[in-house]
């Protein structure tokens, strides 16, 4: 199987702490794509011209993030990441939140490649809106996790990616949009998250380096 990505080892790959979770990183073959090049072969694997993607053993594509992820963890017999109990619902919805901060931090990057007098401000501002309502609900989400630290699921995975991600590159912080944002940190008011991220970031299946595609 194959995995087509950007690879950059300074952030949390949701796809790849599945895949470690699982138990199958060392079966998949890396290829990197910048779906931003102009000659890029992401359109190979995906129509939807988007990062990751992936090819199975049997040749057939899969595309989506989280479809690829949900692909990577019906390998894992031991301890699943999409829940299948009552716990479900909710941790979808964390795992959706959590890679809606990764969407909407893309979305205003690219936006700020455009010279800043053409800038779509109100487009980028609604995404800076996600960004601060998602973390906010994560905030909210993450006292209930402190009390069941041996729970790992989908829900973790996606918010650790969204906020390492976010530590990466900092669309707050670098486009200013707003009075106060150069000095933003999206740890202030939000403790409960800091907290868990600080301490998630060493699960093994998160801190773990890939040998990753140049
Ligand atoms: N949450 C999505 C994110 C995919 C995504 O937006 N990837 C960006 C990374 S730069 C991309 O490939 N963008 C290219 C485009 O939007 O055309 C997923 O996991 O599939």
């Amino acid at each position: 199987m194959k995995l087509v990505f950007t690879p950059n080892p300074q952030y949390i790959h949701k796809v790849l702490v599945v895949a470690h979770e699982a138990g199958v990183l060392d079966k998949i073959e890396f290829e990197r794509q910048v779906p931003f090049d102009q000659d890029t072969g992401i359109w190979r694997y995906n129509p939807l011209g988007k990062v990751p993607a992936f090819v199975m053993d049997d040749g057939e594509p899969l595309y989506g993030g989280l479809v690829i992820c949900e692909y990577l963890d019906s390998f894992n017999k031991t301890a699943p990441l999409f829940p299948r109990d009552e716990s479900r619902w909710r941790a979808l919805r964390q795992m959706v939140t959590g890679d809606g901060i990764f969407d909407a931090t893309t979305l205003i990057r690219i936006e700020s490649w455009r010279p800043k007098e053409d800038w779509h401000r109100d487009a980028m501002l609604r995404e800076r809106r996600k960004i601060m309502g998602a973390l906010d609900r994560l905030e909210l989400d993450a006292k209930g996790w402190a009390a069941n630290a041996d729970i790992f699921h989908m829900g973790h995975v996606c918010t650790a990616g969204g906020l390492s991600y976010l530590e990466l590159r900092n669309p707050i912080t670098e486009c200013g949009l707003e009075p106060g944002d150069a000095d933003w940190e999206w740890r202030e008011g939000r403790p409960a998250l800091a907290e868990w991220f600080a301490e998630i970031v060493k699960r093994p299946s998160l801190a773990h380096v890939v040998d990753l595609p140049k």
